[in-house]
């Protein structure tokens, strides 16, 4: 049977065709994909905490508003990716249990402070400009339960980058005290959101076997590049700059290049060692125990439920 079904596996990974929770899939197969989506969901809900930061503070009601249904969304998206994440196998509360005891990854980006309002503009742009970019081509992940969910998320993650630029175009367009808020803002979040890519290539061990599989599409380098080379354009159009003297494009390879990183800070973050590593968790960790009793309620709902359907 095992032999019937790596077959199977191989023949949908060759066709380009998905493979479903059902079906057989090697260990590492299955592997690697709860280690990426299970990351990404983190990613989602740690995600949440610099803007729900904001939320009391924004300039208007309408920027509230908009703000809280940003952060709904990224929980909705944390959701989504859980429920694919437990078709693997793994339980939610297992995979909650180790992002709160501080073993789990998400991304590295989420541990920066957002200490302006502009800032709400600079993630918007920049870090969910950078997830669209990554993201879009997951749609097309061979695994059937995170591509369906990616289509979701990407939709909605391109309103959540129309709401940043927006931001970021007003303040630009303001007083001169609003326009250097905005290019503050750009020049903090520009550097850490071209590392939400991932290590570059040569320093990227899971890369190989992920494009193999038909789950990465692109390599880290090759989706950062062309991250750089929309943002050279948008930055046009806010009439702010990126921080980064050395972008070109290179007529020979015909890519995007950018100025060095400092793959040192990136390690120290995702070694738990970031500007907000210990508070993002302390934060979650509060929200988990205060969200016992509900989850208490739900299920003594659905053992009362239950219970009445046997009676
Ligand atoms: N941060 O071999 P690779 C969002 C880890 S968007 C932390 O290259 P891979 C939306 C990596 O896990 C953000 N860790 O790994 C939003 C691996 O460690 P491991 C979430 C990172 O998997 C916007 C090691 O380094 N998006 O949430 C990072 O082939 C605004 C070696 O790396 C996703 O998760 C990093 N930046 O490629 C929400 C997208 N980069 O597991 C709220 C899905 C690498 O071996 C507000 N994920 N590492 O211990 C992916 O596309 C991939 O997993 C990559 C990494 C590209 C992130």
């Amino acid at each position: 049977r095992e032999a019937a079904g790596k077959a199977y596996f191989d023949r949908i990974i060759s066709e380009d065709s998905r493979i479903e929770p059902r079906d057989w899939m090697p260990e590492a197969y299955r592997k690697t994909l709860l280690r990426q989506i299970s990351q990404h969901a983190h990613s989602e809900i740690i995600g949440m905490q610099p803007e729900a930061n904001w939320i009391t503070r924004a300039p208007s009601l309408k920027r509230k508003s908009i703000l809280m249904a940003k952060v709904q969304d990224e929980a909705g998206h944390g959701l989504y990716l859980y429920s694919a994440a437990e078709t693997l196998g793994q339980t939610r509360d297992k995979m909650m249990e180790d992002l709160i005891a501080g073993k789990a990854r998400y991304s590295s980006i989420f541990n920066y402070p957002a200490i302006s309002w502009a800032d709400m503009g600079a993630i918007g742009w920049l870090v969910d400009g950078a997830a669209i970019c990554n993201q879009v081509p997951l749609c097309r992940a061979s695994f059937g339960p995170y591509g369906r969910a990616m289509v979701r998320i990407c939709k909605e993650e391109s309103f959540h980058q129309r709401q940043g630029f927006e931001i970021l175009l007003e303040l630009s367009n303001g007083t001169p005290e609003q326009k250097q808020m905005a290019q503050e803002a750009v020049n903090r979040w520009y550097a850490p959101s071209l590392m939400m890519f991932g290590p570059p290539d040569d320093d990227s061990p899971n890369s190989k076997q992920s494009m193999a599989w038909n789950i990465k599409r692109f390599s880290n380098d090759e989706l950062r590049s062309r991250f750089v080379g929309m943002m050279v354009e948008q930055v046009k159009v806010l009439g702010l700059t990126l921080p980064d003297k050395d972008i070109r494009f290179n007529e020979e390879t015909k890519k995007w290049e950018h100025g060095p990183l400092d793959w040192n800070e990136f390690k120290e973050v995702l070694a738990g060692r970031g500007p907000c590593n210990s508070q993002r968790i302390e934060r979650r960790r509060e929200a988990h125990e205060n969200g016992a009793w509900v989850r208490e309620a739900a299920v003594a709902y659905a053992r009362k439920q239950a219970q009445k359907e046997h009676a």
